[in-house]
């Protein structure tokens, strides 16, 4: 595969690099530790290496060194097509290189022959009871192909260290090839007949998405890339992230790392969000009996601060500015549908919701984040049942987060093990000081 092959060629130089910097300058500091840090959720504590991606706090995410609308605008697409092929996205991650349109087309063509899933993953999701969330049966359906894993029977077979990456490639391809197929199965179990989706292997991975779905709208073949792409990574510190990249240095394979990574998608806080988000919309929406005015918005925001809940899709733990994923989202609306009452609400929500939490004055970061449009789009397109939302997510964050794996055990990162301490020993650091 490509992508074994590129990875090989550099993995030399990168091993050597990272052994260097480790042996000759270990000992430099490079972030001291506060008591609201160790309290307040490690924010912004600068602990973790990933060179996938990076979130600037005023500027947002780069992957790879490319900001979201270098990604939209250099990686290939399909023949007139807006949004890029997925697979190049992959590859990008995966290799740090810009593929050509023939490197992207061979992920897609890898892709569509990996993509059989076993008959018992559907008959496992089926047996759950109707009301089970959609994300739970997602995590399941990631866990049950955990039986596939080529690094746990190679591990048991007494692979050397080096070779971890390889079996995690081959798992991670495998799963990924997999996703968008086990999604469109969830939103027809839980939404539809029941049937399993019909794949087009001619399509693309984003069109074949939406075909699985049954939306014959080219425009949600172009979200559906869109959306992919734009969730993939966020850099490490995020839940998803960290919990996938925590799970997998015990050398968990990627269906135990992955799954654990989803089980933090599904928190309100997190990926849940969207779902929170779209809800939070439809509420006024409904209250007011379409946009309402400027003023009965604000007064609901405040409704919403004042009874002790946060404001869906508002915020970050690390963004200060508004998430470029949100930007671009809005110009899609905006350039196809600017017309459509829920884009004109998220529009008037994105005027009103920051001024009301810089009154507030306590979050951080009043913009938007990702989570404050993405609902929004889904619903135009016929997708309404918002709590299948995350799971949108959930596979385009499985890009991001394996590719992660795939390097870490490349470049042999350890088992993660962060020390505690007592209260009573911060205590005892507060006086000496
Ligand atoms: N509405 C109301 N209050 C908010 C808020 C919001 N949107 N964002 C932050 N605050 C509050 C926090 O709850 C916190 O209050 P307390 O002091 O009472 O605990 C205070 O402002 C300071 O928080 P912060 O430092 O600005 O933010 P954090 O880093 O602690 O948290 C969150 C970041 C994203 C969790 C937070 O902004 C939030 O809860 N936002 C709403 C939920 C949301 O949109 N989550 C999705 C985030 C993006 C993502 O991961 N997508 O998957």
């Amino acid at each position: 595969m490509i992508i074994h092959e590129k990875i090989a060629e550099q993995l030399p130089g990168w091993r050597e690099r990272v052994k260097k910097l480790v042996k000759e300058k270990g000992d430099i500091v490079i972030d001291k530790v506060t008591i609201d840090q160790v309290y307040g959720g490690m924010r912004g504590s600068q602990v973790l290496v990933s060179d996938i991606s990076y979130v600037d706090p005023a500027e947002g995410i780069r992957l790879r060194g490319y900001s979201i609308p270098e990604v939209l605008a250099k990686l290939p697409k399909p023949d007139e097509a807006e949004m890029p092929y997925v697979g190049g996205l992959y590859y990008l991650l995966l290799t740090g290189e810009m593929p050509t349109k023939e490197q992207a087309c061979l992920v897609e063509k890898d892709w569509a022959n990996r993509s059989e899933i076993p008959q018992y993953v559907y008959n496992t999701l089926r047996a759950l009871p109707k009301n089970t969330h959609p994300m739970t049966l997602f995590t399941l359906a990631v866990q049950s192909l955990q039986t596939q894993s080529e690094f746990a029977k190679r591990y048991h077979e007494g692979m050397r260290k080096d070779e971890y990456w390889e079996p995690m490639l081959e798992d991670s391809l495998n799963l990924t090839a997999k996703l968008p197929i086990i999604a469109a199965f969830i939103y027809s179990l839980k939404y539809r007949n029941g049937e399993v989706p019909q794949v087009d292997s001619s399509l693309d991975w984003g069109a074949n998405f939406a075909h699985m779905l049954g939306i014959k709208d080219k425009g949600y073949e172009e979200l559906a890339r869109l959306y992919f792409i734009i969730h993939s990574d966020h850099e490490s510190g995020n839940v998803s992230a960290h919990a996938t990249h925590l799970v997998g240095s015990s050398l968990a394979d990627v269906y135990y790392a992955f799954s654990a990574g989803l089980n933090g998608l599904a928190g309100p806080l997190h990926g849940l969000a969207n779902q929170e988000c779209f809800g939070w919309l439809l509420e006024v929406r409904d209250k007011f009996g379409g946009v309402p005015s400027k003023e009965q918005l604000r007064k609901f925001a405040w409704e919403t601060l004042e009874s002790g809940k946060v404001i869906p899709g508002y915020g970050h733990a690390v963004l200060r500015v508004p998430d470029p994923r949100f930007t671009a989202q809005m110009k899609f609306a905006k350039d196809r549908f600017p017309q459509d009452e829920l884009v004109r609400l998220a529009d008037m929500v994105f005027e009103i919701v920051p001024q009301v939490l810089k009154e507030q004055g306590k979050a951080k970061n009043p913009a938007p984040n990702v989570d404050a449009i993405s609902g929004t789009l889904q619903y135009y397109y016929g997708v309404r049942e918002f709590d299948f939302y995350t799971v949108l997510f959930g596979v385009g964050r499985a890009l991001g987060v394996t590719a992660n794996l795939v390097w870490a055990r490349a470049l042999g990162q350890p088992l993660e093990r962060p020390k505690s301490l007592t209260t009573q020993m911060l205590e005892d650091a507060a006086v000496s000081e």
